[in-house]
């Protein structure tokens, strides 16, 4: 039976509900530019089909926008240029402060540290914003504390598709059995499935209606012992938290 190694973590909407603030980000750069684009929570809701911010754009424009009101511009060149502004939008906004990690994210990090686990992180999200979220929430060393930071660009194929996984478990030298994935959305499932992982589900506002079928356990959020989390479906061996013997146990049922 595979020991666990390491913890691989999804970003957005798993370390920190940070959709609402990339939703306000895309908002500013199109101001910016004076595009008369709004995308509200509900229209981003439905956007959030596409992960990647410039395929979003992309998506955006030949999917909801009406014929006479898309710009005559190269619309791959329009999203690049949209998004390193939004981009930069974001990164004010979360280093202005106030984003919270979510429940259970830094003490299960902390404990993994604390056993010697790796810890991993595979996302879509751009690399800047990976590294300004870790840094506002848990200080200027702490990339320091992942093995490997798989984000955005790196690969191909943005979730659901399996890159950045199966990236970051090359990376790591590990196979998918040592490892438990944590992840928010059903995109973000289908790509650590596609690699193979046993995949841990927080749901958040944005991704609760998911469906979430494969996932070893789909939870409120990851608890604290003062904040028990809550067990939407899958078994969690009557734990009230989330800590590494739960997650030991996870691997070692799936085996
Ligand atoms: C979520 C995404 C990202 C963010 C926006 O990534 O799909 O596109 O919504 O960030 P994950 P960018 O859940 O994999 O962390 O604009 O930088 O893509
Ligand atoms: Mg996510």
């Amino acid at each position: 039976m595979a020991k666990l190694k390491a913890l691989l973590f999804d970003v957005d909407g798993t370390l920190a509900d940070t959709e609402e603030v990339h939703r306000i980000a895309f908002n500013k750069a199109f101001a910016e530019r004076g595009l008369g684009w709004d995308w509200t929570r509900a229209l981003y809701n439905q956007l959030l089909a596409v992960t990647g911010g410039k395929e979003r754009i992309q998506y955006f424009v030949k999917d909801f926008l009406p014929e006479g009101e898309r710009p005559d511009t190269d619309v791959v060149e329009l999203a690049k240029q949209l998004h390193l502004r939004k981009t930069d939008f974001y990164v004010e906004i979360v280093q202005g402060g106030g984003l919270p990690l979510r429940p259970g994210v830094k003490r299960l990090l902390e404990e993994a540290r604390d056993k010697g686990l790796l810890l991993g992180i595979a996302t879509t999200t751009s690399i800047p914003n990976v590294q300004t979220l870790l840094e506002s929430s848990l200080g200027k060393r702490s990339q320091d504390w992942f093995a490997i930071i798989a984000a955005g660009d790196l690969v191909q194929k943005k979730k659901p598709a399996a890159d950045i996984y199966v990236y970051a478990l090359e990376k790591l030298g590990l196979s998918s059995a040592e490892c438990l994935a944590f992840e928010d959305s059903e995109n973000g499932l289908l790509s650590a499935r596609g690699a193979h992982l046993a995949t841990i589900i927080t749901q958040n506002p944005f991704t609760f209606e998911h469906d979430f079928t494969g996932a070893a356990l789909v939870l409120s959020d990851l608890g604290e012992p003062d904040a028990p989390f809550e067990v939407v479906q899958g078994n969690a061996f009557d734990k009230r938290y989330f800590d590494l013997e739960l997650a030991e146990r996870i691997l070692a049922a799936r085996l």
